[in-house]
């Protein structure tokens, strides 16, 4: 019999241009065949990476009455996916979501910083914020420098694989069941740090490395994750898939010459993620 979709809330920016936050998890989830439900934190005329005189408007006001309304029409959620936050008076909002939903899939993605700094418009005050988010996550994807914020280490700091190790532990004792590091770099290679709930190592993944910055990567393989996880595929097969179909739009839009601020040409792929999600094709070539 036919099942129904199942449901994901997105509590995400909406950036007019930049593809990342719901303008990359919404075509990405629907595609994985799951109603993608978004609940906007900020609008913003484009992402913020490199861009200034960008419009912002702080929605957190607005969240508790749209989950309030939703509460009152009796909807499920059968996941639950955290990015950018507009203000850190939002993770409240977002700790009693997820509790009212329990039993949702919760993925955090603690979107706070990259290449060793906060992003612009981002304090402190969303550290300990992220820090509270993380008993109640199935599943944390933090870039590196948002690891190293996570577990109170500078991010600053070189790194080394025995710290890279490290910080997966940690995060991973803030209570987070299931640990993806992004952005761990070797040699001419990039990719992610598992820290899986039934390892007691962690598992690197990597691919090619692309330099450069490229807006949204994030993003991108934080949703495909959560897409392939919600349709049933196991931790490491969701994280190569993702890391693969990242590496893909990054490469295009390299070959393009597209401003890298302006995210990922990532939509010509969706017919191939679309087979390998729903046809459970997580093999890469
Ligand atoms: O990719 C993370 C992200 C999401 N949303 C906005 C951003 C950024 C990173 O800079 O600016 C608005």
């Amino acid at each position: 019999m036919m099942k129904k979709a199942k449901r994901v809330l997105c509590a995400h920016d909406l950036s007019g241009i930049g593809r990342c936050s719901l303008t990359t998890a919404l075509p990405i989830l629907s595609s994985a065949g799951l109603e993608a439900c978004p609940l906007p934190t900020a609008l913003l005329s484009t992402q913020t990476g490199g861009i200034s005189d960008y419009s912002y408007l702080d929605l957190t006001d607005e969240m508790p009455k749209m989950l309030s309304h939703w509460k009152k029409l009796g909807l499920s959620f059968d996941g639950i996916y955290t990015g950018y936050l507009g203000k850190p008076a939002q993770v409240p909002v977002l700790k009693e979501a997820i509790e009212y939903y329990h039993g949702a899939f919760v993925l955090v993605d603690p979107v706070m910083g990259d290449a060793q700094e906060l992003y612009q418009g981002f304090s402190p005050e969303y550290i300990p914020g992220f820090r509270s988010l993380m008993p109640l996550a199935d599943l944390t994807t933090p870039n590196l420098t948002e690891a190293c914020l996570l577990a109170g280490v500078d991010p600053r700091l070189p790194m080394t694989p025995t710290l890279e190790t490290d910080l997966a532990f940690r995060v991973r004792d803030l209570g987070a069941k299931d640990v993806v590091i992004t952005g761990i770099a070797r040699d001419n290679e990039i990719g992610c740090l598992v820290l899986s709930s039934e390892l007691d190592k962690p598992v690197l993944l990597l691919q090619n490395m692309v330099p450069g910055i490229y807006h949204g990567s994030g993003d991108l393989l934080a949703c495909i994750v959560m897409a392939s996880r919600m349709n049933g595929l196991p931790l490491l097969n969701s994280v190569r898939l993702a890391l693969d179909f990242t590496v893909r739009a990054i490469v295009r839009t390299r070959d393009l010459g597209i401003d890298p601020r302006f995210g990922l040409d990532f939509e010509r792929d969706l017919p191939r993620l679309i087979h390998r999600i729903q046809g459970g094709i997580p093999e890469h070539e």
